[in-house]
């Protein structure tokens, strides 16, 4: 028996000591384990920090709200030509920390801090298109992250996006919801709090949110941490109660780093969005998923982080336009219509069989078979009495 008790204490020290030692290894790699689905973090290359020979402005504005003079920063990319019209523009908006101020990110005209050469330069080698960026600030107005939303829908958007070449055609919600595939709003610390309440406030307006290193504080101050799944179940609610589908209707592109303050803040919430897979598909492939969250190893609560940050995200944004309805369309012209019905009857009647994507798009309900049904639907649909095929 001696030997046996012996044995099993020696087999469970090496069990222990392996374990022990895999996880000491795993976690000098990072906090967790990394998914095959995770957006990886990539330092920025030095290049990036010289100045770039194509530099753009930035020009500083203010807009009224309550007593309050608001300023904002615009930074518009080289060659952006304002008499040129036909060149439209896609627009990002950075907010800052807490204590921070709209100059903090990029400063104002003439200045030329880490994160204006970052942009500079990734639209000078080709990473992005050009782009407007915009740093407002949530002190005075509503003096407020969760006032803040309001400011953005009701009074900057419509100034800035009017003024500059953008989507927006003008002042109107409906103009500001058929352009909201071209705008995209993100934040640090109080800003990323900040950016979960413009995700909940103004979904219909903006399709892109970049939350870096702050949770969601909809249900209270650090309830990603504190009620990481009633927040997950909230925001989800946002989206379905809004219309707004998975994965090519809205996007979040989070992220922070494994030694930064705010991690433990907002991994809970991560981690409890990931499970409503209806509505956050969790992946770094953008146009699969609508969802992921980097972790740079070592990343602090600081911007030379967060810069970083927007260096690796920046190209994800403005990608995922959705895609075209086929549905109906079966001679492929870009239009549902009284010669697609006639092509049907001919496929009916046994005439002219349909083959390929025709026929892929003739069966208008989705189920594998194009028959009677089908043909019935779109009798409907061209008549008006239905604006969509039921799939
Ligand atoms: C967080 C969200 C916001 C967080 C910090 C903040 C530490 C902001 C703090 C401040 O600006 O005072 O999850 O985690």
């Amino acid at each position: 028996m001696f030997w046996k008790k012996g044995f099993k204490k020696s087999l469970c020290f090496v069990l222990s000591s392996i374990m022990t030692l895999s996880v000491v290894s795993t976690a000098n790699i990072s906090v967790s384990a990394a998914d095959a689905s995770d957006k990886v973090f990539k330092p920025l290359p030095y290049e990036y920090k010289m100045t770039s020979s194509k530099q753009g402005t930035i020009e500083r504005l203010s807009y009224n709200f309550g007593n309050d003079t608001k300023y904002f920063n615009v930074y518009l990319p080289n060659g952006y030509n304002q008499s040129d019209t036909s060149k439209k523009y896609n627009v990002v908006y950075l907010m800052h920390g807490g204590g921070e101020d709209e100059n903090l990110l990029f400063g104002g005209p003439g200045q030329n801090k880490e994160l204006k050469v970052i942009i500079d330069n990734m639209i000078a080698k080709g990473d992005i298109e050009p782009v407007i960026v915009v740093t407002p600030s949530f002190y005075k107005g509503n003096n407020d992250v969760a006032g803040f939303p309001q400011e953005l829908s009701t009074t900057l958007i419509p100034l800035v996006e009017t003024k500059y070449n953008t989507y927006l055609k003008s002042k109107s919600t409906a103009d500001m919801k058929s352009s909201r595939d071209h705008r995209a709003f993100g934040g640090f610390s109080m800003g990323s709090v900040c950016t979960w309440y413009t995700y909940i406030n103004c979904l219909d307006y903006i399709k892109y949110f970049m939350p870096y290193s702050g949770d969601c504080w909809a249900l209270g101050s650090t309830a990603g941490s504190s009620k990481p799944t009633e927040t997950a179940q909230y925001l989800a609610d946002v989206a379905k109660k809004a219309g707004y589908k998975a994965p090519h209707d809205f996007k979040l592109f989070c992220a922070t780093g494994s030694d930064d303050i705010a991690y433990p803040n907002m991994k809970p919430q991560i981690d409890a969005m990931k499970k409503l897979t209806d509505t956050f598909v969790y992946s770094s492939d953008i146009k699969n998923g609508n969802f992921y969250f980097m972790v740079a190893n070592g990343g602090t609560h600081a911007w030379t982080w967060i810069n970083q940050y927007i260096y690796n995200v920046l190209p994800d944004l403005f990608k995922d336009i959705a895609p075209v309805q086929t549905l109906g369309d079966l001679n492929n012209d870009g239009s549902v219509d009284s010669t697609d019905y006639a092509l049907l009857k001919m496929h009916m009647l046994n005439i002219t069989p349909l083959t390929g994507d025709a026929l892929k798009n003739a069966d208008v309900d989705r189920n594998g078979q194009v028959d009677s049904i089908d043909f019935a639907l779109l009798k409907k649909y061209l008549l008006g009495s239905i604006s969509a095929f039921p799939v």
